[in-house]
């Protein structure tokens, strides 16, 4: 298997080809690059480049680049979006000014657009050399983890809590966040193990991708009021102030961390059971529970 930093830099050369190939507006072709080449942490073609690998077998690279575009794809859109000043009002990402900052907010829900249907032609590429029936299921995982029961759903929850979800409780904020951020995360593993075909690994991916959902989303609300906007590459402390519904919120920092232990107890104990060689993942996932951004 690519160890996931060489992994990163060939991706990252991957995706600005794949979007410099579409004949398109060049304003709008360097908006696009500028909100997707600015410096991410992959985390998602990671994931899905590492289960992939998992069980030793020779999956072209060049399906897993694809894959691996569609999901980064779908995460670009969702922060272009999420930093406008009609959802999260953001300047800054990634350390850099946001897209509508550095352009403005009609290229940049453009942009967003964009990217949300260059995953789809990702997927669908005829270079993507899968079979048919596991391209289908990618999208059909794919559409479904952004959409009405996924991202799209948890980012409206989010902003517009109604009167059936109550932030007070802890499983309405866990489910929002899932569908918010972590059903990406699942599909991201689930895309991985449903290159290899092994029906075992796909099952077992949907419920580690859940648990890395999870952790991911938790350590996001503890970064968020323990580090500073310049680590973070984005306003710190914007939870607190906008009154977000978060897990720290509910049940403050200790808590949380406390939680975060015992979600990253439970997640190493899914990846030992595994019957395969799991040493990048867990070396993977213990990077990701060191993260400071
Ligand atoms: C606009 C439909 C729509 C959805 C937005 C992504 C999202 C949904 C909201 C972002 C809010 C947020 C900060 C969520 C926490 C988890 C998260 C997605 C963090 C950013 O992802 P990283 O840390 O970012 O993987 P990089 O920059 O490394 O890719």
């Amino acid at each position: 298997m690519t160890p996931p930093i060489k992994f990163k830099l060939h991706f990252e050369s991957f995706l600005s080809e794949f979007i410099t190939s579409h004949s398109f507006d060049n304003k709008l072709r360097q908006a696009a690059l500028y909100a997707t080449l600015n410096g991410g942490k992959r985390t998602r073609p990671q994931l899905c480049m590492i289960f992939a690998g998992l069980t030793n077998q020779n999956i072209p690279e060049t399906d897993i680049l694809y894959a691996a575009s569609a999901l980064e794809l779908i995460h670009c859109y969702s922060l272009v979006h999420d930093d406008l000043p009609a959802m999260d009002n953001d300047d800054l990402r990634r350390g850099k000014p946001t897209t509508h900052k550095k352009y403005n907010e009609a290229t940049a829900i453009l942009v967003g657009d964009c990217l949300q249907s260059m995953a789809f032609e990702a997927l669908t590429h005829p270079e993507f050399k899968c079979s048919l029936d596991i391209k289908i299921k990618l999208v059909q995982i794919l559409s479904g983890s952004i959409g009405a029961k996924g991202m799209v759903n948890g980012q409206f929850q989010d902003m517009y809590l109604d009167d059936n979800f109550d932030s007070s409780k802890l499983d309405h904020v866990k489910s929002m966040h899932h569908q918010k951020t972590g059903a990406l995360i699942t599909a991201s593993c689930q895309f991985g193990a449903l290159l290899t075909n092994d029906n075992n690994l796909v099952k077992e991916a949907e419920k580690i991708g859940n648990l890395i959902g999870a952790l991911f989303q938790l350590q996001d609300d503890i970064l968020d009021i323990t580090q500073s906007s310049q680590t973070l590459g984005k306003t710190a402390g914007k939870d607190q102030e906008t009154d977000k519904p978060t897990i720290t919120a509910l049940m403050g920092l200790d808590a949380a961390k406390q939680y975060m232990h015992k979600l990253s107890d439970e997640l190493k104990q899914h990846i030992n059971n595994l019957d395969y060689n799991t040493d990048i993942l867990m070396a993977f996932i213990n990077q990701l529970l060191t993260r400071k951004f």
